[in-house]
């Protein structure tokens, strides 16, 4: 493999990968096509070098475009798509646009050109999980956490969509025989996530004298990974892992959104309660666990960024030092949020 395709490559995980690869694997050459939606920006890929990665502005459901680019590649990894639940619930056609018809376009050029194609996706297909503290076996018993095998239940029409992508992938598969692989990761953190998201958001708020804001108790778990661990996880998976096999990616980092929002604020030496409740997420998912152990013992990964508070303090350092990267956007982001109560 010499050359890949790299969909979504100017947003927050997409980018990330780019860097990864440049950095990890000089032989590779990439293109990267984004559409540069709200949540894509080239400023992400700056600074590496132009004879190795290529950005093209484009739609992944745009056919003519997809088919020309895939005639110059060895493979695709597919990060693009509409990545937000909050937006999902207030129009969520872009998401049925993106995450379904461009992962059809994707994987048909997929097809055509005989490529390796990787899927990158969520563990929000899953559903949610009871809390821990009301499972009897607390958390680690058997279908306590998601594993491969675990029925698809999506809630939002962000994760349905992703949801029905995976299932394209899967049945392309089966009946074509594509080449593919899909991974299902948990939440990331990390360098470069847009300002709408969780973590970034609350970091952004203290740094604009903002209060950050606690969907209703803050009792719901997220699985935190952080995005160079995810970029790894794609790598392997890529190179070593089996076709027509899901991957679950995480790193055991399950936090409740109140611990995340405490442990943000006593690392910018702000009060512990120095934040607000706001309205709740419309079927917000309770909890979300990886049994990443798929991974771990068939194809030997592991994850680097083991310590959350490490990993968190280098995000808030990241989001104190590129002011200029998120600024334009606070306003916009936060008047948005204002408009539905959160
Ligand atoms: P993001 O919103 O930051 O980036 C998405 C990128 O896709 C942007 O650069 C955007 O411009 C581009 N894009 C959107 N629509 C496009 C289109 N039609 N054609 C071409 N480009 C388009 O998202 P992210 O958080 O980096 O997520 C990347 C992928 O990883 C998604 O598939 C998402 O479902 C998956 N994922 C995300 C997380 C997470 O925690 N953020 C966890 C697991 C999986
Ligand atoms: O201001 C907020 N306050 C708050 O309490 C925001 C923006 C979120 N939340 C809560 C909602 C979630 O429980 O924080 C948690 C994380 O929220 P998001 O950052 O919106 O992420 P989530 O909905 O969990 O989805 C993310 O992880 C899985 C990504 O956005 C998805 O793309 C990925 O598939």
């Amino acid at each position: 493999m010499k050359s890949i395709l790299v969909t979504g490559g100017a947003g927050f995980i997409g980018s990330n990968f780019v860097h990864y690869v440049v950095n990890n694997f000089p032989e590779i050459s990439i293109t990267v096509l984004d559409k540069l939606t709200y949540a894509g920006n080239e400023q992400n890929l700056k600074g590496l070098p132009e004879d190795r990665v290529q950005l093209v502005v484009g739609d992944i459901a745009d056919k003519e475009e997809v088919d020309k680019l895939a005639q110059e590649v060895d493979a695709i990894v597919h990060y693009a798509a509409e990545s937000h639940n909050d937006n999902s619930l207030i129009d969520p056609f872009p998401f049925v646009q993106t995450n379904l018809i461009g992962t059809y376009v994707l994987i048909e050029a997929a097809r055509k050109y005989n490529l390796r194609y990787h899927h990158v996706s969520t563990d929000e297909v899953y559903g949610d999980l009871p809390l821990r503290e009301d499972l009897p076996g607390g958390g680690e018993g058997e279908g306590e956490k998601f594993t491969a095998e675990t029925a698809y239940n999506p809630s939002s029409p962000y994760s349905s969509t992703k949801a029905g992508s995976d299932l394209l992938v899967k049945a392309w598969v089966r009946s074509f025989g594509l080449k593919a692989t899909l991974s299902n990761c948990s939440n990331n953190y990390g360098p470069y996530q847009h300002i709408e998201k969780f973590i970034p958001r609350q970091i952004t708020n203290v740094l604009s004298g903002i209060s950050p804001k606690l969907y209703g108790e803050g009792k719901n778990v997220r699985d935190w990974i952080h995005t160079e661990d995810h970029s790894s996880a794609v790598w392997t998976i890529l190179t070593k892992g089996r076709i027509g096999e899901t991957y679950l990616i995480g790193s055991d980092g399950e936090k409740n959104n109140k611990e995340v929002l405490e442990l943000i604020l006593e690392l910018m030496g702000q009060p512990k309660d120095a934040y607000e409740h706001v309205k709740d997420r419309p079927g917000h998912d309770l909890r979300y666990a990886i049994d990443a152990s798929k991974l771990y013992d068939e194809l030997d990964w592991k994850p680097e960024f083991t310590d959350f508070k490490d990993g968190l303090e280098e995000t808030i350092n990241w989001y104190r030092k590129n002011h200029d990267w998120w600024k334009a956007q606070k306003n916009q982001v936060e008047a948005k949020y204002a408009e539905s109560g959160q």
